[in-house]
């Protein structure tokens, strides 16, 4: 569904075509925080920024601009989106879905990101986005500070910056959509292994970058989780990373086995470590005596579900949390949200969201997959 478009001359689209200054108008700016943040990486690298007024963004503690709920979403938004990387199966559907999205609001879609999920090469492409004018940046970060010089700047440029699947620091960015509550995912891998492993024995955690902020949220509230009385018969002897690279989480499972023998569990909460995991326990001895659950997609972790290697493991719809993404930062761009905690807004085909405290928009609860239901998806 596209709404009608307002007078060109008033769009966002067209205004980042022009001078910087009229990127001004459209933005919401930013806080006394993040502008500090501009001009310490602005003095920092010797650059320049383009604007300089206040202002607020949502997660860095409240707008001064008016929210309109009617206002239109003009056509021809630029929104672009850098996932953690960019060869990972994951992301491919997640920035799909907001690629489905921008094509609704006719809009200008673009994905770029790194091969490698280090937040030191994301700099570089939140620079080059800003630079090219990007309305909206959609990013899932690999490190929760590391990117925050180049998001403020691109933010006192005019774009506005949506945190999806991993979050930064709430004052380096406007929006954060989240696939879940970290509670509710951190609990859910906690009931699966206890159930799979009998209440009883010894996990390690498979994670993916030591720096990921989502994947840290989830390890410590499952820390957190598991010191409950009813889990009291459960030990977490190890955590190790593996990047999110395949070869490196393969490699870990490996080591997790040898190093610790009386292994009941595994819990990786990772969908490229989880796979990987899976690929060598599948044709290892420990197939069926160690149990291995956490997050992933049905089409990489089918084949283990099927041949007995895997049991339950969970996950959202990562199309789903890319396609909300882009309308929040589409709605927030044409001022219908300015990231207020309580305001609305409709998301296409999900239907109505509120941001929560903070600028967080939450998907919805995750998803269990096992034999049962595993054949009903296809991501
Ligand atoms: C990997 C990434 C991503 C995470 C999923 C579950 O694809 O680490 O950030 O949300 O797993």
């Amino acid at each position: 569904m596209r709404p009608s478009r307002p007078a060109p001359s008033d769009s966002p689209a067209q205004a980042k075509e022009s001078e910087p200054i009229m990127r001004e108008r459209i933005r919401f700016g930013v806080t006394a925080a993040a502008l500090a943040g501009v001009m310490l990486a602005a003095s920092a690298c010797g650059g320049t920024t383009r604007g300089d007024d206040g202002g607020s963004g949502a997660g860095s503690g409240g707008s001064t601009a008016e929210a309109d709920p009617d206002a239109e979403i003009p056509e021809g938004l630029a929104i672009s989106f850098l996932p953690k990387q960019l060869n990972n199966p994951y992301f491919t559907v997640a920035d799909a879905g907001g690629k489905e999205a921008v094509e609704e609001l006719g809009g200008e879609f673009k994905e770029v990101g790194p091969s490698e999920a280090t937040a030191s090469s994301q700099v570089s492409y939140i620079n080059t986005l800003s630079q090219q004018g990007s309305d909206v940046i959609v990013l899932a970060a690999n490190d929760p500070n590391a990117v925050c010089g180049a998001l403020n700047q691109a933010r006192q440029a005019g774009s506005v910056v949506v945190t999806f699947d991993s979050d930064t620091a709430p004052d380096c960015r406007d929006l954060f959509v989240n696939q879940a509550t970290a509670k509710d995912i951190a609990r859910t891998q906690v009931e699966m292994i206890a159930e799979q492993i009998g209440g009883e024995g010894e996990i390690a955690f498979l994670s993916a970058t030591p720096n990921a902020t989502n994947q840290n949220a989830w390890l410590e509230l499952m820390e957190k989780e598991l010191a409950k009385e009813e889990y009291s018969g459960i030990e977490v002897v190890d955590t190790v990373y593996g990047n999110d690279d395949d070869q490196k989480s393969f490699n870990e499972m490996q080591g997790l086995l040898q190093t610790h023998p009386d292994l009941a569990g595994v819990v990786s909460p990772t969908t490229v470590g989880l796979a990987a995991a899976a690929r060598y326990l599948s044709s290892s001895d420990y197939k069926g005596e160690v149990a291995l659950t956490g997050l992933g997609t049905p089409n990489q972790m089918r084949e283990y579900v099927e041949n007995g290697t895997v049991e339950e493991f969970a996950l959202w719809d990562p199309a789903n949390l890319g396609y909300l993404a882009a309308y929040s930062g589409a709605s927030m761009s044409a001022g219908r949200i300015t990231g207020e905690q309580g305001q609305t807004f409709e998301a296409g085909r999900l239907g109505e969201y509120t941001v929560r405290a903070d600028g967080e928009i939450v998907l919805g609860p995750p998803t269990v997959f096992n034999k049962g239901n595993i054949d009903d998806y296809d991501f």
